[in-house]
C-alpha cells in the first residue's frame, strides 16, 4: 500500500520540504505543521515548511518557526505537498524543490486532482486534508502527540466550518473527542480561527454585506471586493475568508458567489447548499469541492458578474 511506501521513504530520507496551496488556509497550514511536527518528533533534523505568506492567526501553532519564505537547501530528499490538487497551485518559486526532490508525496482531499506526486494519497470524501493525515498517521503507527493533534484539529475545524459542513464525519467528532482528551484546547482554537476577526476584516464584511446582490428569485447572491477596496480597508491576506459564506447563511439562497480582485483577475469563491458548484468552476478553469469551489476570471467586474450568474442560473434551472 502507498502508505507503507511513504513510511519507508520517510525512514530513508533526511531532508524534507513541505508546502501546500498558495494563500494557505487553516487546513493547508495545519496539515503542513502536523507533518513537520511528526518528522521532528521522529528525529529528522532538516525540515522546511515553505509559504510566501500566511494569516497571522496561525502564528501560535506548534513548530510554526519551521515556516520560511525561502528554502535553506538547494535540494531535498523528500518533497511533501498537502491540501493541494495540482502543482500549479503551489507558489511558482517552490516548484523546483518539488521537481528536484528524490521522492515526492501528495496528500489531498480535492475531487478534481492531478495526482502529481510519486506517492499519492487522495480521499475526496475527507472533510479536510488534516483528517486524511489522522488516519494515515494511525496506519503508519506514528504516534499523534498533543502538538500534532493541535495542528490537525486546526485544519479540521477550519475546513469543516466548525463541524458544520456536510463533509463532517463520525471520525471528525471521534478525533475531536480524542484530541480534547489529549489536552488540546478546542474551544480556544475554534474561537481564534472562526470567531475572531480583525477590525479591517469586520469592515470588509460590512462592505460585502452592504453590496450583496440577489438574483433568480433570491436563490443566488453575489458580492465583490476590488483591489481599491482592499487598499482602502488596509486588509491582509486571509482576511477575506469569511466573506464567501455570507450569502449562504440566508434562508432559501442556493448559491453564494464572492468575486475578489487580485493581480491575475477576479478570484471567484462559490458556496452552495446543494448543487455541485465545482462543475461551474471547472468550466472557468477552476475546481474544488461540491459545496465550496473557486476559479479565477481575468475580465472586468461587469463581465465576470454576468458570466458566473448566467452559468449558475443554468445549473440551478
Ligand atoms: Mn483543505
Amino acid at each position: 500500500m502507498t502508505l507503507d511506501e511513504i513510511l519507508k521513504e520517510i525512514n530513508n530520507s533526511n531532508s524534507f520540504v513541505i508546502t501546500a496551496h498558495e494563500n494557505p488556509d487553516g487546513d493547508a497550514i495545519g496539515s503542513c505543521l502536523a507533518f513537520a511536527t511528526v518528522l521532528k518528533e521522529m528525529g529528522k533534523e532538516k525540515i522546511d515548511v515553505l509559504f510566501k505568506e500566511y494569516p497571522a492567526i496561525y502564528n501560535t501553532l506548534p513548530n510554526c518557526d519551521l515556516i520560511k519564505t525561502e528554502a535553506s537547501l538547494d535540494e531535498y530528499d523528500m518533497a511533501i505537498v498537502l491540501d493541494c490538487p495540482e502543482l500549479k497551485r503551489v507558489s511558482k518559486e517552490y516548484h523546483k524543490y518539488f521537481e528536484e526532490a528524490k521522492v515526492t508525496v501528495e496528500f489531498d482531499h480535492h475531487l478534481k486532482n492531478a495526482m502529481f506526486a510519486d506517492l499519492v494519497v487522495v480521499n475526496p470524501a475527507a472533510p479536510a486534508c488534516s483528517e486524511i493525515l489522522v488516519s494515515s498517521f494511525k496506519y503508519m503507527k506514528i504516534e499523534i502527540s498533543k502538538d500534532v493533534a493541535t495542528c490537525l484539529i486546526t485544519g479540521i475545524i477550519t475546513d469543516t466550518g466548525g463541524f458544520r459542513f456536510n463533509s463532517t464525519t463520525r471520525e471528525t467528532f471521534e478525533f475531536a473527542g480524542w484530541a480534547l482528551s489529549k489536552g488540546v484546547n478546542i474551544p480556544k482554537i475554534y474561537k481564534e480561527t472562526l470567531m475572531t476577526k480583525t477590525k479591517a476584516q469586520f469592515e470588509a464584511e460590512k462592505l460585502a454585506v452592504d453590496r450583496l446582490e440577489f438574483y433568480m428569485d433570491d436563490k443566488i447572491t453575489f458580492t465583490y471586493m476590488t483591489k481599491e477596496d482592499e487598499k482602502n480597508l488596509g486588509i491582509q491576506t486571509g482576511e477575506f475568508d469569511g466573506i464567501a459564506g455570507i450569502g449562504i447563511t440566508i434562508k432559501d439562497v442556493e448559491v453564494a458567489i464572492f468575486a475578489h480582485e487580485r493581480a491575475d483577475g477576479f478570484k471567484l469563491s462559490f458556496r452552495s447548499n446543494n448543487i455541485d458548484v465545482s462543475e461551474i468552476c471547472v468550466l472557468f478553469g477552476g475546481g474544488g469541492h461540491k459545496l465550496a469551489a473557486g476559479c479565477t476570471i481575468n475580465a472586468k467586474l461587469e463581465d465576470v458578474r454576468k458570466a458566473v450568474i448566467d452559468e449558475t442560473k443554468k445549473h440551478l434551472g
